[in-house]
């Protein structure tokens, strides 16, 4: 770092419709497993943190819910969320799919990232799923529902393909700030809710159709003990029938979903997992404000 420089950081929100990959990007970028991500809606459900260190800058980029028109006292705070992020934010990453036509999901983002007036970088992601001339297309269209951008960067979060480019453009969009969060630190969110957020991962990438809404992650116990973690965790549904479907034949389902989320805490905290993991039917808990509160909307 040059030290005649100011130390530059801030707030990068990421925009765009449920799907194209802003937490497998928010996730690349930082290096961590932040996120949780799956082809569900719904996936992400509150805002997240997801810090990029760099040499004299830090970007905090903000992971947040697809946008979407509430139906509940769920997504009315969800929706509350995504709106605060963009007053908040210094800059915008207006993330698109490449493998997809750009449509009036993607309009009705874009108007959304215009009004905050912030600068704005255009991402065109998937571009391992496209083609070069769906590409090509994808960057025009998204151009246009953008026209003050800064840059487009063609991008594969998956396969990692234009991420340092992509990287190397944060910086000028920082306004003068402190570190935020120390060098080894990737996310703002507690180990708990680190914790749930890999099991609830885990959880929607097994199941689907109405499952995903109806389901929440609690952790009602974390302790860690010399290369070990103890955790007690509760998935929660809205229906006993949705229950049989968690637990799955002969408790087939909830013993996969087990193993992928020990697999996945074991990775990001270190350590070995002991993982009791249960189902609870909590119904109308969407609509319940104390219920929303403790899991932390
Ligand atoms: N092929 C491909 N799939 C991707 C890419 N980025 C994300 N995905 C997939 O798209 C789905 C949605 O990703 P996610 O990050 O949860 O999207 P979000 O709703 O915008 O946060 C997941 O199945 C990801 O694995 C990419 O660059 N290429
Ligand atoms: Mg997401």
């Amino acid at each position: 770092m040059d030290p005649t420089l100011p130390y530059r950081s801030g707030l990068v929100a990421l925009a765009g419709r449920p799907n194209v990959g802003k937490s497998t990007l928010a996730n690349a970028l930082s290096g961590s497993h932040v996120a949780a991500v799956s082809p569900r809606p719904q996936t992400t459900r509150r805002r997240i943190s997801a810090v990029v260190h760099g040499d004299g800058w830090q970007a905090v980029l903000q992971d947040i819910p697809g946008f979407q028109t509430p139906r509940d006292a769920l997504t009315e705070r969800m929706q509350r969320t995504v709106d605060q992020t963009l007053v908040d934010c210094d800059a915008v990453i207006f993330v698109v799919n490449a493998a997809e036509t750009i449509g009036a999901g993607d309009r009705f983002i874009a108007e959304r990232v215009r009004t905050t007036g912030r600068p704005t970088l255009i991402v065109v992601n998937k571009t391992d799923a496209a083609s070069p001339r769906a590409i090509a297309t994808a960057i025009t269209a998204a151009a246009e529902l953008v026209p003050d951008f800064v840059a487009v960067h063609p991008v594969s979060a998956v396969t990692g393909d234009g991420l340092t480019a992509l990287r190397g453009e944060l910086a000028p969009l920082l306004p003068e700030g402190p570190a935020y969060f120390p060098a080894d630190q990737t996310t703002d969110q507690t180990p708990d809710e680190r914790a749930a957020e890999l099991i609830r991962e885990a959880a929607l990438q097994r199941l689907r159709d109405e499952v995903p809404h109806a389901l929440a992650v609690s952790v009602e116990e974390l302790t860690a003990d010399r290369g070990n973690i103890f955790v007690v965790a509760a998935i929660l549904v809205d229906h006993e029938s949705q229950k049989g479907i968690v637990i799955g034949k002969g408790g087939q389902m909830i013993r996969d979903i087990g193993t992928a989320a020990r697999h996945a805490l074991g990775e990001v905290f270190e350590a070995t997992v002991h993982l009791d993991l249960t189902v609870k039917v909590r119904r109308g808990w969407r609509q319940d404000d104390s219920m929303l509160n403790r899991l932390g909307f």
